[in-house]
């Protein structure tokens, strides 16, 4: 059984919950509360599990590891059905460009405790705050659009969902938590519906998985 150290609306360990479901894992979730009045990453017990205080953190066979993006490729490798790269190496190529997109370029910038240093440390308040997360949205959402309507499958590369969407579909529940307006995006949120319909995603979102 894996373990996730889980935190309901973290984006990051959406990622995993939808790729567990998607490769048909059991796992177990415990709650790492992200919330500012608890910040349970800081704590010297979560710190002893993660020292870079984030989650997801997974238990595999015993063995603790954290980054989603090592942990999607940990579960590609050792469940390779069903696939979550397409076979063309150049559509897998652009697969991964898509997600790296979504992993390294928009979600580092809009993470929580970057938005927290930036009103700390810079005295912003918050509209100074949306703005920032919003300028990184766009800016990356306007280009997967683009590479998103390169094609006219189901999901952003093929028939099945896979690392595009595990990727997409957290940042785009994240962009609305901020009023993100998506009308732009018509071909993400096509590709967020279909996603949507399945209940591997279902299982995932994070008003499904909320402690009460
Ligand atoms: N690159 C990491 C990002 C992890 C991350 O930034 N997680 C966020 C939640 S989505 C977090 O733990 N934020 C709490 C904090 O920074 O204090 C991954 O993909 O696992």
């Amino acid at each position: 059984m894996i373990k996730l150290y889980d935190y309901w609306r973290s984006s990051a360990c959406y990622r995993l919950r939808i790729a567990f479901h998607l490769k048909g894992l059991a796992f177990e979730s415990e709650e790492v509360s992200l919330h500012p009045d608890v910040l349970a990453q800081n704590s010297d017990a979560y710190r002893a599990i993660n020292p870079q205080q984030r989650v997801p953190t997974v238990v595999i066979d015993g063995q603790t590891h954290t980054q989603s993006m090592a942990v999607l490729d940990w579960l590609e490798e050792t469940y390779p059905a069903p696939a979550f790269l397409p076979s063309d190496p150049h559509m897998r190529l652009r697969a991964r460009a898509f997600a790296d997109t979504v992993a390294c370029d928009i979600h580092p910038l809009n993470n929580s405790s970057v938005l927290k240093y930036l009103k700390e440390e810079f005295g912003a308040d918050q509209k100074t705050v949306t703005d920032w997360y919003a300028t990184w949205v766009v800016r990356g959402f306007d280009a997967l659009e683009v590479h998103a309507r390169k094609t006219d499958t189901r999901f952003a590369f093929g028939d099945f969902p896979g690392l595009a969407e595990i990727c997409l579909i957290p940042q785009i529940y994240n962009a609305r938590r901020f009023d993100i307006n998506l009308t732009d995006y018509p071909r993400l949120l096509d590709i967020e519906a279909n996603c949507l319909e399945l209940t591997e995603f279902q299982k995932a979102v994070p008003e499904a998985v909320k402690p009460d």
